[in-house]
């Protein structure tokens, strides 16, 4: 069912600790985490303790849920001290967008310079 953790899913597994991870920080509906293979000094993802596939069913669903991982954002961000020189927050949302991993998670990026448009 939508929310229910999927027996397949890695990021469920690490909400349920059953695979490690650095875990940066928990709340009652979300865990952020440091992404295995970093592509900034601060590369953490921020997921709901609940199962959706992408950030839009998880907003279309639980929308309060998506104002919690956007709040813990900002507590990763001025936890890496990077709120002074710039981050970004990316949902990459379906394939074409580069989403590989389909629970839904909040990339925060910082402590380096950042172009735009990314590619
Ligand atoms: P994407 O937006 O779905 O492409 O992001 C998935 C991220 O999950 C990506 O940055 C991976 O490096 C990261 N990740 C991870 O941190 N730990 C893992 O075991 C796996 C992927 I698989």
């Amino acid at each position: 069912m939508a929310g229910d953790p999927q027996a397949d899913c890695l990021f469920c597994k690490i909400v349920a600790g059953e695979v490690p991870a650095t875990i940066v920080r928990e709340t009652e509906t979300t865990v952020a985490f440091r992404d295995i293979n970093p592509q900034a000094p601060t590369h953490v993802l921020v997921i709901p303790r609940v199962h959706y596939p992408d950030a839009a069913s998880l907003a279309a669903a639980e929308p309060q849920v998506v104002a919690d991982i956007l709040r813990e954002s900002r507590e990763v961000a001025a936890g890496d001290n990077i709120e002074d020189t710039g981050y970004r927050v990316v949902f990459n949302t379906g394939a074409g967008a580069g989403q590989t991993v389909f629970h839904a998670h909040l990339h925060v990026l910082g402590g380096r310079g950042l172009q735009w448009p990314p590619g």
